[in-house]
């Protein structure tokens, strides 16, 4: 496995590279571009700057997270051939430059959602949580100004401005998408996407709903098992792929993560892996948790176990952190806990990869 770490380029996050390419293991970064708006080709140069500046601290750039997708394409416009036409321009300027895999998403107006940015933990560390009590009350129409003042003035990817501005007319367009428009509308995309993906080899993997549910009464469609089944099935090629998100999948109990990686991982379908943990509480409730198995309700050993048993050697990176030491950035994103995540799966990863390295001398002997 190649062990990443999510950027979000020097103007928009005070972590700088310098400090990344100090947590032991890490080889290369998840890179974004935020300030091109979504639906707009990103220019040859404007990732080959990136890019130079990622490798000139010694990391690489193939991983990029996310290139969103226009909301007209979701929403199955006319407008969308313009901008699915525009997403394969950027598809090729990254694949010039080296990039192998794309993360994108189709959800619905939001990428993720969550009641609480700032859980406070008993050990003083906050959190991200999910409260089906708050989230009944929300006024949907004016939860995202709270929201943004939630996030402390930082930029937060999926809650930008310029989308945050369409969003009550966006409510109005999506009562004519129920779910099963959505899958149409995401076979039109890939129809088109995964030919040139192909001709690219750049694997595209989608990411799936966070959390697993509908959420404001907006259709979502990459929940579980079934969905990735028939999500790979509306293109049969390994370019049309996943990531494997625990945290998101995992936030649904009955979506068992270590058989879901053995399940996609066999047929080659995971091309970018999100490791982190989340402790249930009662109903749908959630906090977000460290990566620490005991810390939280998913089996982390499992987890990395079933990656190396279906030998992958994709791109993982640990998912969002605690917030702890008093560090300040961006909720979710912060380098301490994300750090200590790395030596956490790194070193489950470094025993079970040990232990099958025995075994298999003991079976040749
Ligand atoms: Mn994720």
């Amino acid at each position: 496995m190649k062990v990443t770490l999510r950027w979000y380029g020097s103007e928009n996050d005070n972590i700088s590279l310098n400090q990344i390419k100090q947590i032991p293991g890490v080889t290369g970064v998840v890179g974004t571009i935020l300030d091109i708006p979504v639906g707009e080709v990103w220019e040859l140069n404007r990732i080959l700057r990136l890019k130079k500046e990622v490798e000139s601290y010694g990391l690489k750039l193939e991983v990029i997270e996310s290139v969103n997708v226009h909301e007209d394409i979701k929403l199955g416009l006319t407008t969308r051939d313009k901008y699915i036409e525009n997403y394969k321009e950027t598809l090729k300027n990254l694949s010039t430059l080296g990039i192998k895999v794309v993360c994108y998403n189709f959800m619905p107006v939001f990428d993720w959602f969550r009641t609480d940015l700032s859980k406070e933990l008993p050990d003083g560390s906050t959190v991200f949580s999910y409260k089906e009590e708050i989230f009944e009350k929300i006024d949907k129409d004016n939860i995202f100004k709270e929201m943004l003042e939630k996030f402390d003035g930082f930029n937060m990817p999926g809650w930008e401005e310029e989308r945050l501005n369409k969003i009550k007319g966006l409510y109005t367009e999506y009562k004519n998408v129920n779910e099963e428009k959505l899958w149409e509308n995401l076979e039109y995309f890939l129809k088109e996407i995964i030919p040139v993906a192909e001709e690219l080899d750049t694997k595209m993997a989608i990411h799936p709903d966070d959390p697993p549910w509908s959420i404001f009464g907006l259709p979502r469609i990459i929940k579980s098992k079934k969905d990735l089944e028939r999500l790979i099935s509306l293109v049969d090629s390994k370019y049309n792929g996943i990531v494997l998100c625990s945290g998101s999948l995992g936030a649904n109990r009955d979506n068992n993560i270590p058989e879901l990686i053995r399940y996609f991982g066999k047929k080659g379908r995971i091309h970018f892996a999100h490791v982190r943990n989340i402790k249930f509480h009662k109903g749908r409730n959630f906090d977000e948790s460290s990566h620490k198995t005991e810390d939280g309700s998913l089996d982390m050993y499992e987890i990395m176990k079933a990656y190396y048993d279906i030998g992958f050697d994709g791109y993982i990176r640990p998912d969002h952190g605690r917030m702890i030491w008093g560090e300040k950035t961006k909720p979710g994103y912060g380098l301490y806990d994300r750090a200590l995540g790395v030596a956490y799966l790194n070193g489950l990863w470094g025993a079970i990869n040990k232990e099958g390295k025995e075994k298999s001398k003991c079976i040749q002997i």
